[in-house]
């Protein structure tokens, strides 16, 4: 048996069918510093309330799923130290050997799956990094999406991946990349990424008609579903770009490799930016719980 727990809000809207949003907990763990990531936490946790659905934050405690975490169990993981971050690879074995892990969007899929939660908000989905051709460097949560079927709502990838790479990976994967109300493919801190997005739609209603559409279908996987930063919150690229290259030399030069790279160039972001990027990053990931929200209220709403 998986030991997994429901918090009392999941289980009571589990019961009443009311409409579940899935979090991820990396962002709290390795995404920002405390203590603004438990802050953050609860203020996307409230948006999703505010906008008539009910939160579910997913991590791994004492080797035990959770599903939906209570403000005690919040502040915990957003103030340990060392908190593992899993992705498809280490779940299983982080549940089995009685870990404490945060889960990333791939890990976050499987287990919204298992839950049978359909709608999932985070900030910016792994990608392909810059140099992969090299490094490799592809993260898992590109192979979650055209496995596993839960509609993903970010605001693109992160302007610290190489975009273009990213996109052909996730055509290649069959996964259906629509952006939100615009052409362009959004790239985390700005709106634009200079590249078109394969699909759009504008109506959170037609989202969810797809998703469905792709489950009477049977065909596997997700949707990315790319919600552009709010124009007030976006950083220009232009601005960014040489920030960003800034970082991505640093990780180089400091040998940073595997799972630590993408918390490396977050943090060397912040602090280039002198604070910034998180401000965007708040900005755009309460953006994407509220459209979010709106997706999971049309779920199921048409025969
Ligand atoms: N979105 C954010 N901040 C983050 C992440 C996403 O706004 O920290 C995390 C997600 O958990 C995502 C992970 O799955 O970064 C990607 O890591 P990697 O590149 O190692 O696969
Ligand atoms: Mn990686």
């Amino acid at each position: 048996m998986i030991p997994i727990t429901y918090s009392a809000e999941v289980s009571a809207a589990r019961e009443n069918g009311t409409a579940i949003v899935a979090l991820e907990s990396t962002i709290i763990t390795h995404g920002m510093p405390y203590p603004q990531n438990v802050e953050v936490a609860r203020l996307v946790e409230g948006d999703i309330r505010a906008a008539g659905a009910v939160p579910a934050t997913i991590a791994v405690m004492n080797g035990t799923l959770h599903i939906g975490l209570d403000d005690d169990e919040l502040t915990t993981l957003a103030q340990t130290k060392g908190v593992a971050k899993l992705s498809r690879a280490d779940i299983a074995a982080c549940i089995a050997t009685g870990g404490t892990g945060a889960t990333t969007v791939a890990a976050t899929m499987i287990a919204a799956k298992l839950a049978g939660i359909a709608v999932f908000a985070t900030g910016g989905i792994g990608g392909v990094h810059k140099g992969a051709e090299d490094s490799f460097d592809i993260s898992a949560d590109l192979m979650e999406l055209a496995q596993t079927d839960v509609t993903v709502v970010a605001a693109g990838a992160k302007a610290i991946l190489d975009v273009a790479k990213t996109l052909e990976v996730l055509e290649t994967q069959g996964v259906p990349v629509i952006a939100y109300c615009q052409d362009d493919f959004p790239a985390f801190w700005s709106r634009g990424s200079k590249l078109k997005a394969p699909l759009r739609m504008d109506d959170p209603a037609q989202i969810a008609r797809a998703h469905e559409m792709r489950g009477l279908m049977g065909l596997p996987g997700g949707q990315l579903i790319a919600n552009p930063i709010p124009v007030d919150a976006e950083i220009p690229a232009a601005e960014l770009a040489p920030i960003i290259a800034t970082a991505q030399a640093d990780a180089d030069k400091a040998g940073i490799v595997g799972k630590g790279v993408t918390p490396y160039l977050l943090q060397r972001i912040f602090e280039l930016t002198n604070g910034r990027s998180l401000e965007a990053n708040i900005a755009l990931v309460r953006n994407n719980a509220r459209l979010a929200a709106k997706i999971a209220l049309e779920i199921g709403t048409k025969p």
